[in-house]
């Protein structure tokens, strides 16, 4: 670790490993030399956590997610091995651009959004609070798309970030698991006389597990996370060889190769894609046979499975685990029903994320028939059993009991995943305290009144090693100075320290540097990537999340909208200068969130172009918001835009890293946003809007919005100026389909939060004035940010759910 070694290192890494000497090096060359040395510092960690996990038979974590957003590993492990500053002057002795090696690291985007990058905070927590712990999920060749923007449309660009090369992960081509889909079951009797079934499949795949090391921050603890690729079946090839179809051999091979091709690009499921159940299925077999594996010769016997492993559900994506579990049990391991049963029961744990009906996932029974119709059988048989207890408890209540089932009657019968993860786990909780009241009373409702004490809350968190130290250096330091020791970045409620400075003119001067700063450095790169200038010494005003209606970046833009006309109004009014910056990217197929970009970026291009407005407002569209631009854009947000219609959003978690970084929150009470308020103090957080119980009670009632347009000049303003074709050189059509949605039929209620919304504006603009007092506001919402750690998180899991101890290395 001193610097002399890793300078050596470094230098016998671009050699060994690429080829090059420093001369001729290209910027790839350097990146990966500066990967493989910090790599193989992990790597010891890694083997020593491995012994003591073996050794210690402590009970493990399976965090089974079909999405993992890592974001770039290099800075990250840095932060985490405690070798930032050895890295940066190292660099500096071989005249190296440090910055430039960081740059050139391309993120592995295995994920959509909130989700998946949630599961990779809690991977950084688990290693952090020395958690044994294995990450389950899948290796996509094309992570989500990226995104260009093209005369202001959102174009997806495949997303091919194995180009060059991963060296952080290890391929372990002796850890393969076959996996089978098709075919029939039979019946058969068993070698110990009883009449049993089995699956005849009809398709053999092979999974082959890739690590990638997850070290912890400041301790020796190096978790795995392992992504399963799949391989054609060998002997599957062969057969087809040996009758002479090498075609079809061939064609077989990339047919199986598909399966972990490409991340579904939607953050809700699609109506029947067949190769996304096979994807499913595909990492969750891989896994559990992991897991059975690892258990049979590190225990032995598998009746003590469940105490081996803990293993969380992320969402229903890997619900099939359930099953799995339960048929490998039985078919293969020989154990009977019940015991299966209770091992499979005890096990799992499942977190739902969201609470749009329409989100939840399906899958019609014709198509699980043809796939795995061995696990159909097996819910069958759960949802047998499961509803005789239910009939037990409410007798004759057959609609309850309608509700429960696991599957869905009608037309076209469908297997529910949210019912067969709750029927198969011993937990279930939501993501903040808001969501898991209205999992318990509504979206789950039946469930809990049968098993109250199954659910739970989990609120959300994130690491502070990632979005403070990593993508906000100064702020880290300057907390870092004032605290007097960086204790805070493994126990966040520490930045309360922070609280005696908030009044204080000289540490709010350094402050506002750290904010200028990073306003700057984000300025200077959203320049060069979209030609727009921004005002470092306006508001940035941030709405930076996947687009989505119930998000309402509308919203956000009808409050633009009338700053315009304001403007134009009255063009010697003051107002605040005001960055309106928007990131996120859109489902490919979801055409109204599409509009909704190309809305922003035409309002951009008239009022960024307007002289009248001479720079007072700007709107801004910065492309392909990942986790690496996510982490430049974080620190420079002064107003964080957290919209969403009451009780749609979960939590969020973009509201966390906005908040940590020191904007204000202007939003209404969804999701996190709630406890976010109640920490940081009602009068440091800008609220407006409905209440959820609002929300419901206005739409039994019947929302007019028809009403709401007419009954408000200025929103009608508003929404006739987009009809008007002032934003779209004159085509009147254009966002025809959106206005139309906003004012005849929209359920996230656009118009009836409008009003409130501009309000609330007002109020901020107010604030910003004065300087000092929106420091000290910013300030305290850093200082009482503590509780959204995700090891907050990960540590109620570790209690309230899994029931694990930590084993330190
Ligand atoms: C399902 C089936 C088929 C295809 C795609 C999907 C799919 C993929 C991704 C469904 C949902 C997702 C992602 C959901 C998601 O990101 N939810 C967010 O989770 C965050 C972490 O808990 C919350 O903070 C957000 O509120 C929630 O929207």
């Amino acid at each position: 670790m001193s610097k002399a070694a890793l300078k050596q290192a470094y230098i016998d890494n671009l050699f060994y490993i690429q080829g090059r000497f420093r001369e001729v090096a290209t910027p790839h060359d350097l990146y990966m030399a500066a990967a493989y040395t910090v790599r193989d510092r992990l790597l010891a960690r890694w083997v020593k956590s491995a012994q003591a996990f073996k050794t210690n038979h402590a009970r493990t974590v399976c965090y089974l997610s079909a999405e993992f957003l890592l974001g770039p590993h290099l800075a990250n492990n840095l932060v985490n091995l405690g070798i930032t500053k050895i890295a940066q002057e190292s660099a500096a002795d071989l005249e190296l651009d440090f910055a430039t090696i960081l740059e050139e690291e391309e993120e592995p985007g295995l994920g959509n959004g909130g989700l998946g990058r949630l599961a990779a905070c809690f991977m950084d927590s688990l290693a952090t609070l020395c958690i044994p712990a294995i990450g389950y999920g899948i290796r996509y060749e094309f992570g989500i798309f990226d995104q260009r923007i093209e005369n202001g449309w959102q174009v997806e660009k495949s997303d091919t970030w194995l180009r060059n090369g991963n060296p952080w992960e290890i391929p372990r081509p002796k850890i393969c698991f076959p996996v089978n889909y098709g075919g029939y079951t039979e019946q058969y009797r068993h070698a110990n006389g009883t009449l049993r079934r089995r699956w005849i499949p009809a398709q053999e795949i092979n999974g082959v597990a890739y690590d990638t090391p997850i070290l912890g921050y400041g301790v020796g603890n190096v978790n795995l996370l392992r992504l399963w690729k799949a391989e054609a079946s060998q002997s599957f090839d062969f057969q087809a060889f040996n009758v002479g179809d090498y075609y079809g051999a061939v064609h077989a091979k990339i047919e199986a190769e598909t399966i972990s091709k490409v991340l579904y690009p939607n953050d809700e499921p699609e109506i029947g894609k067949e190769l996304r159940l096979k994807q499913q299925f595909f990492f969750v077999s891989c896994s559990i046979q992991d897991m059975i594996r690892l258990h049979l010769h590190t225990v032995g016997a598998l009746d003590s499975f469940a105490q081996k492993f803990a293993a969380q559900l992320n969402d229903t994506h890997p619900a099939l685990a359930v099953a799995e579990l339960l048929r490998l049990l039985i078919d293969v391991h020989d154990m009977n029903w019940e015991a299966a049963w209770n091992i499979t029961r005890n096990t799992f744990s499942y977190t739902n994320h969201t609470l749009l009906p329409e989100a939840l996932e399906t899958w019609p029974v014709q198509l699980f028939e043809r796939l795995l119709p061995r696990h159909l059988e097996m819910i069958y048989a759960i949802n047998q059993q499961f509803l005789d207890e239910v009939r037990t408890r409410f007798l004759h209540d057959e609609e309850r009991i309608a509700r429960m089932s696991l599957i869905a009657e009608g037309e076209q019968r469908r297997v529910r995943m949210a019912n067969l993860a709750v029927v198969g786990s011993q937990a279930v909780n939501g993501v903040a305290a808001l969501h898991s009241e209205l999992v318990k009373t509504t979206l789950l409702k039946d469930f809990y009144e049968l098993w109250p004490e199954k659910f739970h809350n989990v609120t959300n968190g994130v690491s502070p090693r990632r979005f403070i130290v990593v993508s906000n250096p100064r702020l880290a330091e300057l907390i870092t100075e004032v605290c007097g020791s960086d204790d805070w970045i493994q126990d966040l409620t520490l930045l309360r320290q922070l609280e005696p400075y908030a009044t204080d003119p000289a540490f709010q001067q350094r402050w506002r540097n750290v904010k200028t700063a990073a306003k700057c450095d984000f300025a200077q790169w959203l320049l060069l990537q979209t030609g727009i200038q921004l005002d470092p010494q306006a508001l940035f005003d941030v709405q930076a999340k996947r687009l989505h209606e119930y998000k309402r970046q509308h919203l956000n833009v009808l409050h633009i909208i009338r700053l315009y006309q304001r403007i134009k109004q009255e063009p010697n009014i003051e107002v605040v200068p005001r960055a309106f910056i928007f990131g996120g990217k859109a489902a490919p197929g979801y055409y109204l969130a599409k509009l909704i970009i190309k809305l922003i970026n035409a309002v951009a291009e008239v009022i960024n172009h307007d002289p009248q407005i001479e720079g007072r407002i700007r709107v801004a569209f910065m492309p392909d918001f990942n986790v690496k631009n996510g982490q430049r854009l974080y620190p420079a947000a002064d107003l964080s835009e957290q919209i969403s219609l009451a009780g749609k959003e979960a939590s969020g978690t973009g509201n966390m890293k906005f908040s940590m970084n020191g904007a204000l929150t202007i939003g209404t009470l969804d999701g996190a946003n709630v406890e976010i308020r109640e920490e940081v103090g009602a009068e440091n957080f800008f609220l407006f809007g409905m209440t959820a119980d609002e929300v419901q009670r206005k739409q039994a009632a019947g929302y007019h919005p028809w009403e709401v347009y007419q009954n408000d000049p200025e929103l009608k303003a508003d929404i006739d100026l987009i009809n008007s074709g002032v934003f779209s050189h004159g085509d009147s059509a254009l966002f025809r389909p959106l206005t139309d949605h906003l004012v005849n039929h929209d359920p996230f209620m656009v118009l009836a939060d409008y009003r409130a919304y501009l309000t609330c504006q007002e109020r901020v603009s107010a604030a910003y004035r004065d300087a000092s007092n929106w420091d000290r506001m910013a300030i305290l919402n850093v200082a009482r940010m503590g509780k959204f750690s995700s090891d907050r998180a990960i540590a109620e899991y570790a209690q309230q759910i899994w029931q694990v101890a930590p084993v330190a290395v």
